[in-house]
C-alpha cells in the first residue's frame, strides 16, 4: 500500500507483539490480549507513535532544504520530544511551542519527563498561554514565521504530526506490519485498541485495516475529551490518506469507531479508573502506561473486556503507542504506588 512513498528509517524495524497472558487471565480469561510495542520502536529518546509517522514526513522535510523542524504540543507532549529527537538525529534545529494543554500542575511538571529530554536534545522551547486544542495553532504559526524572520528555513509539523499530508501513512504501515506478523504467528486479531487524540494514528490504522475489511475493528479510545472534533479529524485524515494511497474504497463516517467515555475528568488528567488500569497493567505484566494517553486506552480496554464487549475467544491487540516519560510529571498520583 505504501510502495510509492519514500520512508526515512527512524525505527528499529517491525515492533514486537507480546501476549499479555496474566492481564488476560486477570480479566476472566475469555479474551486473549496482546500488545504491539510501539513504545519500544526506536532508540530516539524512548520512541513512540510519532517516530513511525515521521518516517514518512522526514523525506519531505529533507527535500525542502529546511534547517528547523517546528512543532507544537502540551508541556508534557510526547510528540514534541520525538520531533526534538528526530531533529537531533538529522542534524537540524528544532523549535517547540509548548502550550498549557493539561489543567494540571505537579511540582516539577515543566521540568521532568518529555520536556527535560527535549531540552537536553537542544530544542529551542517556548511556552504559549493557550489551552488544549487539536487543530492548527496560532502559536505554531507565529513560531514558523519567527524562524523565517530570523533567516531560518522552517519545516512545519502540526500537533501530533496529524494534519499533515503524509501524517496518516505511518499507521497504514502498522496495519501492513500486523498482517505479516499475523501470517507468521498463524493468528488473526479480531480487534485493535488505539488511543485517539489528534487522530492520525487511528486514521492510518483504519485505512490500513480497511484493506481486509477490519476498519471498524479498530476501536479508538478518546483521550482528548473533545470527541466531536477528534472524530471529525480522524475521518478527514482517513479520507485524505485513503485518496493518497489510492485505497479504492470510500471511508464512511461510521468507519470511525471512537469510545468517548474514558477521557474524563479532562485531557491530561487521569481519573481513579485510569490510575487503577495503569496499576493493574503494571502489576500483571510489568508494562508501564502513562496517565494522559495509554493509561486511558488501557482503562477502556479493561472496561470493554469486563463489560463483555468482545465475544468470548476474541483476540484483541492493544497498540501501546509510548508516552511513559510523562508519568514523571504526575508523581503526586503515584507516591504510594
Ligand atoms: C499520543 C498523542 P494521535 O494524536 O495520533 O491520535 O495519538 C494519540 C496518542 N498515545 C496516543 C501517545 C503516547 C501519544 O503521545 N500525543 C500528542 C502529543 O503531543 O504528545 C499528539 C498529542
Amino acid at each position: 500500500m505504501l510502495e510509492k512513498f519514500e520512508r526515512y528509517p527512524l525505527t528499529f524495524g517491525p515492533t514486537p507483539i507480546e501476549k499479555l497472558s496474566r492481564l488476560s487471565e486477570q480479566l476472566g480469561g475469555s479474551v486473549a490480549i496482546y500488545a504491539k510495542r510501539e513504545d519500544c520502536n526506536s532508540g530516539l529518546a524512548c520512541g513512540g507513535n510519532k517516530i513511525r509517522k515521521l518516517e514518512y514526513i522526514v523525506p519531505d522535510a529533507v527535500a525542502s532544504n529546511a534547517d528547523t523542524l517546528v512543532t507544537v504540543g502540551g508541556v508534557q507532549s510526547n510528540h514534541t520530544r520525538q520531533v526534538a529527537a528526530v531533529a537531533a538525529k538529522l542534524g537540524m534545529k528544532c523549535r517547540l511551542v509548548q502550550e498549557s494543554w493539561a489543567p494540571f500542575q505537579d511540582a516539577v511538571y515543566d521540568r521532568v519527563g518529555n520536556i527535560l529530554m527535549s531540552r537536553v536534545m537542544g530544542a529551542d522551547i517556548e511556552f504559549a498561554d493557550a489551552g488544549f486544542d487539536i487543530g492548527i495553532r496560532e502559536s505554531w504559526r507565529r513560531a514558523i514565521a519567527d524562524v523565517k524572520a530570523k533567516g531560518g528555513k522552517p519545516y512545519a509539523i502540526p500537533a501530533g504530526a496529524s494534519v499533515h499530508k503524509y501524517g496518516g501513512l505511518g499507521y497504514v504501515g502498522f496495519a501492513e506490519e500486523v498482517r505479516s506478523q499475523e501470517a507468521a504467528m498463524g493468528i488473526r486479531f479480531d480487534y485493535v485498541i488505539v488511543c485517539t487524540v489528534t487522530g492520525s494514528t487511528h486514521a492510518g490504522m483504519l485505512v490500513g485495516f480497511a484493506k481486509d475489511g477490519r476498519a471498524r475493528k479498530v476501536i479508538g479510545i478518546d483521550a482528548s475529551a473533545t470527541p466531536r472534533r477528534t472524530r471529525a479529524q480522524v475521518l478527514a485524515i482517513a479520507r485524505n490518506t485513503a485518496a493518497l494511497i489510492a485505497l479504492g474504497r470510500d471511508i464512511a463516517a461510521d468507519d470511525v469507531i471512537l469510545k468517548e467515555t474514558y477521557a474524563y475528568p479532562a485531557y491530561g488528567v487521569p481519573s481513579n479508573e485510569t490510575n487503577e488500569a495503569i496499576r493493574l497493567c503494571a502489576r500483571t505484566e510489568g508494562m508501564m502506561t502513562d496517565p494522559v494517553y495509554e493509561g486511558k486506552s488501557m482503562q477502556g480496554l479493561i472496561d470493554l473486556v469486563r463489560k463483555g464487549f468482545f465475544p468470548a475467544g476474541s483476540k484483541v491487540l492493544y497498540a501501546h503507542l509510548g508516552g511513559v516519560p510523562a508519568i514523571d510529571a504526575y508523581s503526586y498520583f503515584y507516591k504510594n504506588g
